[in-house]
C-alpha cells in the first residue's frame, strides 16, 4: 500500500482499514467507561450509612478487559464539595504516568462537578483494584475490582471451570471525614477497629450467619430474603470441579485472613503475578494484595461450606466477615451444619511469616538484577509533631504539596516542595525495639530522585511505635512498578543480610508487607517514566504521613494532558 497519497482520501481510507486490520489481529480494544462518583445512602453491613459510590453501584463497578486493552474511563466528579482522584492499583501506567490516579503526586484533584479522563493500557492479565487515592476516600468506599484476562489466543497454564471474585474490605459506622478529622486532633482520636468485614461490599453487623453456632445469645440469626444490601454473596457451585478465586484486598486498616471449611486452597497468582502453586487451608491478604486461587470441590458429602475472613496483627473487634460455598443442587438456604472455619489467633505472627515465606515466582518468570545501583533504607516509626501523632520514615512525615509533583519536576517548579532530598538511610543507633527517645519528626515533602535505568533496593525497616512492646504491620505498595521481594528478617537489617537475599525466585509483586519489628528488601528496576507514590497501603498510616515519593526519568514524560494538571503552580504552564 503506498503512501505517497498523503492527502488523499484513499490514503484516509486504507489507513482505517489498515489501522483495524491491526486492530482486529492483536484482538485488543478500548473499552469505554462513563463513570459518577457520588454519595449515596446504602447498609453495606445491613445498618444505613453513607458511601462514595460509581454510578449508583457499591463497590464501583467491575471493569474487565484483556491484556493489551486500553482502558478509558470518564470520571465525572458528582461530589458536592471535594476532588476525587482513582487510583488503578497494580497498573504500571507504562508510557501514561498522568493516569495513575495520585492526587498531589500524577495529577490535581478532579473538581465538583469536572470530568477527567484516565486512558491507559492493561498490558498483562491479573486481579487488579481501583481505588480513591485522595484523603481518605478509599475507607469512604470509593473501590472496585479491574480484572484482566488473558489476551485472546491465550490461555491461562491451569484450567479451571468457573471463577468468582471477592473483592475484601473493612468497614466503620463511623463516617470518613470524622475519621480524618479525628487522626488529625491533639489530643490524638484513634477511629478504632472496623465494625465490619465486607466481602463484595456485603457484611452483617447487627445479625449473624452462624449466631447458632455462637455462645451469645443476643446475636441473633441474619434473616435474608436475599435482595438486601447486607445480604452475603453465596458461591453456587457444582461438584468434582475447578474454581478460580480471585482475592483483593482493599481494607483500609485491617491485615486477612480467608479460611474454607472444607479442601484446600492452592495459590496460583499473587498480584497478578504466576507463583509456584502451593496448596493452603486458609491464607492471610494484606490490604493491596491480590490472590488468585484455586478451589476444587470434590469433597463428600456435597453440602454447604462456609468461608470466614478474619483480622490478623489488631486484636480483633470485629466479627469474621462470612459467606457460604453452595454445592449445587444443596439449596443455598440450608445454613452449613457446622461451625465456620476460624482463622488463626491474630497474633500467630508464625502462621502469618511461615505463608509469605512460601510464597516464590514460579520458573521461567523474570529475575530480578544480580546487584543494586542504590540502597535506600526505610525507617517506619510513629512520632509526635508538635503533639500530633504522626507515622514518620527515616523521621519525615510525609504532607503532599499542593502541586503535583510529576508537573512540578516537568517544569522545574522549585518552589513546589522540599528540594532537599530525604534521607537514604537512618541514624544507626536507633533502637528498633524501644518506643524512639526523642518521638519528635517532621513534616516534609521532598522526593527520592531515582536515575532512570537503575537497579533500586528498599530496605523496609520495622519499630516499635509509641506504646511499649507495639510494633505493626504494614504492607507497602509501589505505584508504576511490580518489585522483587528479596527476603524477610527479625529485627534490624544488617549489611550481612544481603547473602541471605533470594535471586533465585523471589516474588513479583506491587505490595509487600513489614512484620513486626522486622525488614523487607525489596528490589525494582527504575525504567518507567514518572513521579510514583510508595506507601503503606492502611490508609489512616498515609493520611498520617507514611509514604515516600519516588520521582524516575521525568524529563522523559511525553506531553501531559492539560486536564492532568489545571491547579496551583502548574495551573497556568500549559498553555
Ligand atoms: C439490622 O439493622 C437493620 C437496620 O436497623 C434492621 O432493618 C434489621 O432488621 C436489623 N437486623 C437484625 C437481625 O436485627
Ligand atoms: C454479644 O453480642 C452483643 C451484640 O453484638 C455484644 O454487645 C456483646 O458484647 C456480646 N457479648 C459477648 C459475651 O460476647
Ligand atoms: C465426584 O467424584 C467422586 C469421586 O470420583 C464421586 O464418588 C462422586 O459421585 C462425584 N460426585 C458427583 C456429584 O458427581
Ligand atoms: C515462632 O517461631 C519462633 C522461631 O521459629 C519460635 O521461637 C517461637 O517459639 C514460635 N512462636 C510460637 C508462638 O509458636
Ligand atoms: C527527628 O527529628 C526531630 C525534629 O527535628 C528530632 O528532634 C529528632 O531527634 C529526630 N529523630 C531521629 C531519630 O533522628
Ligand atoms: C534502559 O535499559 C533498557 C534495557 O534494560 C535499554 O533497552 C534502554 O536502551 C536503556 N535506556 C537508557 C536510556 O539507558
Ligand atoms: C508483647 O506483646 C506480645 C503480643 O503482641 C505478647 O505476647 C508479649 O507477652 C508482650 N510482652 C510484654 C513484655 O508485654
Ligand atoms: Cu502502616
Amino acid at each position: 500500500m503506498g503512501c505517497k497519497c498523503w492527502d488523499s482520501r484513499a490514503f484516509v481510507f486504507w489507513c482505517i482499514v489498515l489501522l483495524s486490520l491491526i486492530h482486529v489481529s492483536l484482538g485488543s480494544k478500548a473499552r469505554h467507561f462513563k463513570w459518577e462518583v457520588e454519595y449515596m445512602y446504602r447498609t453495606p453491613d445491613c445498618l444505613e450509612r453513607v458511601v462514595m459510590g460509581i454510578n449508583g453501584q457499591f463497590p464501583g463497578p467491575t471493569i474487565r478487559a484483556k491484556a493489551g486493552d486500553t482502558i478509558v474511563v470518564e470520571l465525572t466528579n458528582k461530589l458536592h464539595t471535594e476532588g476525587v482522584v482513582i487510583h488503578w492499583h497494580g497498573i504500571r501506567q507504562l508510557g501514561t504516568p498522568w493516569a495513575d490516579g495520585t492526587a498531589s503526586i500524577s495529577q490535581c484533584a478532579i473538581n465538583p462537578g469536572e470530568t477527567f479522563v484516565y486512558r491507559f493500557k492493561v498490558d498483562r492479565p491479573g486481579t487488579f483494584l481501583y481505588h480513591g487515592h485522595y484523603g481518605m476516600q478509599r475507607s469512604a468506599g470509593l473501590y472496585g475490582s479491574l480484572i484482566v484476562d488473558v489476551a485472546d489466543g491465550e490461555k491461562e497454564p491451569f484450567h479451571y471451570d468457573g471463577e468468582f471474585n471477592l473483592l475484601l474490605s473493612d468497614w466503620w459506622h463511623q463516617n470518613v471525614h470524622e475519621q480524618e478529622v479525628s487522626l488529625f486532633s491533639k489530643p490524638f482520636r484513634w477511629i478504632g477497629e472496623p465494625q465490619s468485614l465486607l466481602i463484595n461490599g456485603r457484611g452483617q453487623f447487627n445479625c449473624s450467619l452462624a449466631a447458632k453456632f455462637g455462645n451469645n445469645a443476643s446475636v441473633s440469626q441474619c434473616k435474608f430474603r436475599g435482595n438486601e444490601q447486607c445480604a452475603p454473596q453465596i458461591l453456587h457451585v457444582h461438584p468434582n470441579k475447578t474454581y478460580r478465586l480471585r482475592l483483593a484486598s482493599t481494607t483500609a486498616l485491617a491485615s486477612l485472613n480467608l479460611a474454607i471449611g472444607v479442601g484446600t486452597l492452592v495459590i496460583m497468582r499473587a498480584d497478578g503475578n504466576y507463583v509456584q502453586p502451593f496448596a493452603v487451608n486458609d491464607l492471610d491478604i494484606y490490604s493491596g494484595e491480590s490472590y488468585s486461587v484455586l478451589l476444587r470441590t470434590d469433597q463428600l458429602p456435597s453440602k454447604n461450606y462456609w468461608i470466614s475472613v478474619g483480622v490478623r496483627g489488631r486484636e480483633p473487634k470485629t466479627p469474621q466477615g462470612l459467606t457460604i460455598l453452595n454445592y449445587i443442587p444443596t439449596s443455598a438456604s440450608k445454613l452449613p451444619t457446622s461451625p465456620p472455619p476460624v482463622t488463626p489467633r491474630w497474633d500467630d505472627y508464625n502462621h502469618s511469616k511461615a505463608f509469605t515465606k512460601s510464597i516464590f515466582a514460579l520458573m521461567g518468570s523474570p529475575q530480578p538484577p544480580r546487584t543494586h545501583d542504590r540502597r535506600i533504607i526505610l525507617l517506619n516509626t510513629q512520632n509526635r509533631i508538635n503533639g500530633f501523632i504522626k507515622w514518620s520514615i527515616n523521621n519525615i512525615s510525609l504532607a503532599l504539596p499542593p502541586t503535583p509533583y510529576l508537573g512540578s519536576i516537568k517544569f522545574g517548579l522549585n518552589h513546589a516542595f522540599d528540594q532537599r532530598q530525604p534521607p537514604d538511610n537512618y541514624d544507626n543507633s536507633y533502637d528498633i525495639m524501644k518506643p524512639p527517645v526523642n518521638p519528635n519528626s517532621i513534616h516534609g515533602n521532598g522526593v527520592y530522585t531515582i536515575n532512570f535505568n537503575t537497579t533500586v533496593d528498599v530496605i523496609l525497616q520495622n519499630a516499635n511505635a509509641l506504646a511499649n512492646n507495639v510494633s505493626e504491620i504494614h504492607p507497602w505498595h509501589l505505584h508504576g512498578h511490580d518489585f522483587w521481594v528479596l527476603g524477610y528478617g527479625e529485627g534490624k537489617f544488617k549489611e550481612e543480610d544481603e547473602q541471605s537475599f533470594n535471586l533465585k525466585n523471589p516474588p513479583l509483586r506491587n505490595t509487600a508487607v513489614i512484620f513486626p519489628y522486622g525488614w523487607t528488601a525489596l528490589r525494582f528496576f527504575a525504567d518507567n517514566p514518572g513521579v510514583w507514590a510508595f506507601h503503606c497501603h492502611i490508609e489512616p498510616h498515609l493520611h498520617m504521613g507514611m509514604g515516600v515519593v519516588f520521582a524516575e526519568g521525568v524529563h522523559r514524560v511525553g506531553k501531559i494532558p492539560r486536564a492532568a494538571l489545571a491547579c496551583a503552580l502548574t495551573g497556568n504552564k500549559l498553555n
